[in-house]
């Protein structure tokens, strides 16, 4: 792959069906302790990255972009793995090694396997040929940028062992499983789950594939989130001890943790210690941090704050995997640039938070203590009244999970479900006495060793699992496929015709932010006029917030535009070289530079010469070019005569009066004056102003004319370039 140029979703999908994955299995980060990294030594990162797109801060140290040591998820699911793909590559830039891809809609609602699927847009199933089409080009994708890149999604359903087996298949490297996610939220009989679960689970472990299990959700879906606090710790507790039962190894086995309450709400006194009992419980185990949604509305602000809140906890409890939940999910289904911005903001987050047990230690004593220990006792009750009951399908019966009392409060209000009922009731059969199965990673009882073999797969010649040639491709059937979608967009594939995008190629939208000084209602309506008026289609409000009852509201609009751009005609402006702080400063320390600057003749405008001047903002001084500042309206002969008088290297003159050109005629005047006294071919004249253009300034006789915009680095850059002319 070439970084220029974008993915070719074509060759993915070409020859789809004699794809094999490279391997199997998850992959961590690298870890490197005490890297240094331009002049900063890191504790908690990883191995760099090949190609990366560092924080825009990192300009400022050398361009260096710190990967944390936790593995960086990105949740994507725009409901079209092709364009998925191109978002993947763009995350992996920014440091996400953990591809994580959702169905829109519930995949366990679909009680099989579908291959070549009819579901097309949305709320699609997951299908072989997404799944291979995706480790395809993440293949792709973890060469260009240096790293291995973790793919994942969701067994669950009733379908949820054919799925782990397509999985294990087609090279997925992690999954959630957990039983328990589909007897409450899917209602999938409690029974045939658990079997399912232990057929899932062993062929994940015989993948090497690493588990998140599903006891968030019981926060996502309680009235109050944090009043399940014991009870998360009882889920994740469940699913740990069955999973390892089933022959899963606690190291690939994650609990997937959300802080339950977010900001007004007090979030450190009540999400830090709930995370301490969470590690304290499950050392041997991998923590997957995820952030609070459940508190999420349509600010981004709002969202990355919390997030950046969650990350704090995060290092300070050493969570091994951060997924960055996307910043829009309260307003949209996530977008690229949302899922980007989450990615760098856990960068920026882990980089700034480096080193940070090294400088303050989570107490061990006072309330800490209190509310840990608090935590886990009432955790280690509902276990016991569990018990009690008469396990864990006699404790759904009677409502136990998800009830919106603080443990042992109960409110009544739990989810309810039967042992005898939800989908799939009374599906599972005892196996016969001879039972066999000639495949690999099969739970239970199997007689092949009767036959003397070592695997029950050796009987056939290896399953699926051993000769992938085995398994039967079958392309996607119905008409909503990837190709006529594909088609669809043609006109901004490979053309130069381009139109924005938030998630599909060619969705063509954008969003306008506006402040108008009024109330809610009446911004809210305004703002879809502004929109219709601008000619945007299908105006929608993402967001609102009240600056004042009165005398503002913020509005965020979003809105199709109806045009594309063809890119074949635009005329580029050369872009100019802007020189490192640290080469201009090395140049001026050894080629001494004295200028002498000014604003010209009648025009008492400073600021703008000042701003380029002057250290404090970022002017020509601070490379070391010392300035011999003349003052305001100075006489053109006088810019000369000093710069003679002081022996300066050139002369910077400012001009913002513009009126019958005078701006140009003083610097004809200038460049005049300076060959009557003999010494033009001595001097480098830099002219400035808001309304001067370079190619303008330059038919004066100056050497260099710079307009609105510029920074003393582009005027530094300039002198050094002339200078080195002469060298
Ligand atoms: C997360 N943001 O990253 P279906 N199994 C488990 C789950 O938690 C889920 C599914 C299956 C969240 C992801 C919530 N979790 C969203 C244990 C979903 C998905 O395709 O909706 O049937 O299953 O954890």
């Amino acid at each position: 792959m070439n970084k220029d140029t974008p993915i070719n979703i074509e060759k993915i999908l070409a020859n789809l069906e004699n794809y094999r994955p490279r391997r199997r299995g998850w992959v961590w980060r690298e870890a490197v302790k005490h890297q240094k990294l331009n002049d900063y030594i890191y504790y908690n990162t990883s191995k760099n990255l090949k190609e990366s797109i560092p924080l825009p801060a990192a300009k400022y140290v050398g361009s260096i972009d710190p990967q944390p040591i936790q593995t960086i998820t990105t949740e994507i699911a725009s409901g079209r793995f092709e364009d998925d793909i191109r978002r993947m590559r763009m995350a992996a830039w920014h440091g996400a090694d953990h591809m994580m891809v959702i169905r829109t809609a519930g995949q366990s609602h679909f009680d099989g396997l579908i291959e070549g699927t009819p579901q097309g847009v949305g709320g699609i199933p997951i299908t072989r040929k997404q799944v291979r089409a995706q480790r395809k080009a993440l293949d792709l994708i973890e060469d260009e940028v240096g790293r291995p890149i973790n793919y994942h999604s969701y067994v669950s359903g009733v379908a949820g062992p054919e799925i782990a087996v397509m999985f294990a298949e087609e090279g997925v490297n992690g999954a959630h499983q957990d039983p328990q996610y589909n007897v409450l939220y899917r209602n999938i009989n409690m029974v045939r789950s658990f079997v399912d679960a232990a057929e899932s689970k062993h062929i994940m472990a015989w993948a090497n594939m690493l588990q998140i299990d599903g006891a968030h959700n019981a926060n996502a879906t309680a009235k109050i989130a944090w009043k399940v606090m014991p009870e998360l710790l009882v889920q994740h507790a469940i699913n740990c001890a069955f999973s390892l039962k089933v022959g899963m190894k606690s190291d690939l086995i994650a609990l997937s943790s959300v802080p339950p309450i977010a900001p007004p709400a007090p979030d450190l006194r009540i999400n830090l210690p709930y995370a301490v009992a969470l590690r304290e419980f499950f050392d041997a185990f991998k923590i997957r941090a995820q952030m609070n949604t459940k508190y999420m509305e349509s600010s981004t602000r709002e969202a990355t704050v919390t997030h950046v809140m969650n990350l704090l906890i995060s290092t300070l409890t050493s969570a091994d995997i951060q997924s960055t939940i996307t910043p829009d999910e309260g307003r949209n289904v996530p977008w690229h640039m949302y899922n980007i911005e989450a990615c760098d903001t856990a960068k920026q987050a882990f980089a700034g938070l480096d080193g940070l047990k090294e400088l303050v230690e989570v107490r061990h004593e006072g309330i800490m203590k209190i509310r840990v220990r608090e935590l886990k006792e009432r955790a280690v009750l509902f276990l016991e009244e569990l018990l009690e009951a008469g396990g864990y399908f006699a404790a759904v019966e009677a409502g136990f999970f998800v009830d919106s009392g603080f443990y042992p409060e109960r409110n009544g209000d739990g989810i309810v479900r039967r042992e005898q009922s939800g989908v799939g009731a009374n599906t599972i059969y005892k196996r016969d006495p001879d039972y066999l199965a000639p495949v690999t990673a099969h739970f239970g009882v199997n007689h092949y060793e009767l036959y003397g073999v070592k695997n029950p797969s050796d009987l056939i010649g290896g399953s699926t699992f051993e000769d992938p040639n085995k398994i039967i491709f079958i392309d996607e059937l119905d008409e909503d496929n990837v190709h006529h979608r594909l088609e669809e967009v043609a006109p901004y594939r490979n053309t130069s015709e381009i139109i924005p995008e938030v998630q599909w190629c060619g969705d063509g939208i954008v969003v306008v932010d506006i402040t108008l000084p009024t109330s809610l209602r009446l911004a809210e309506a305004a703002s879809l006029e502004i929109g219709k008026k601008m000619n945007l289609l299908d105006v929608e409000i993402i967001h609102k917030e009240i600056l004042h009852p009165s005398e503002g509201t913020r509005i965020q609009i979003k809105g199709r535009v109806s045009f594309s751009i063809d890119t074949s005609t635009l005329t580029l402006r050369e872009e100019p070289y802007v020189a490192s702080d640290e080469e201009l400063t090395s140049f001026f320390k050894t080629h001494h530079c004295k200028i002498v600057a000014g604003t010209a003749g009648e025009d008492e405008h400073s600021v703008g010469l000042r701003e380029i001047i002057d250290i404090k903002h970022g002017g020509i001084e601070k490379y070391g070019i010392e300035v011999e500042y003349l003052g305001t309206s100075v006489p053109i002969q006088k810019f000369i005569d000093a710069a003679i008088e002081t022996k300066s290297q050139a002369i910077l003159m400012s001009t913002i009066i513009s009126h019958n050109d005078v701006h140009y005629l003083n610097m004809k005047k200038l460049h005049e004056y300076a060959i009557e006294r003999g010494v033009r071919k001595s001097l480098i004249f830099v002219v400035g102003g808001t309304q001067v253009t370079h190619d303008l300034a330059i038919k004066q006789g100056v050497d260099a004319g710079f307009g609105r915009g510029t920074k003393g680095a582009h005027v530094a850059t300039f002198l050094m370039k002339k200078m080195e002319e002469v060298l």
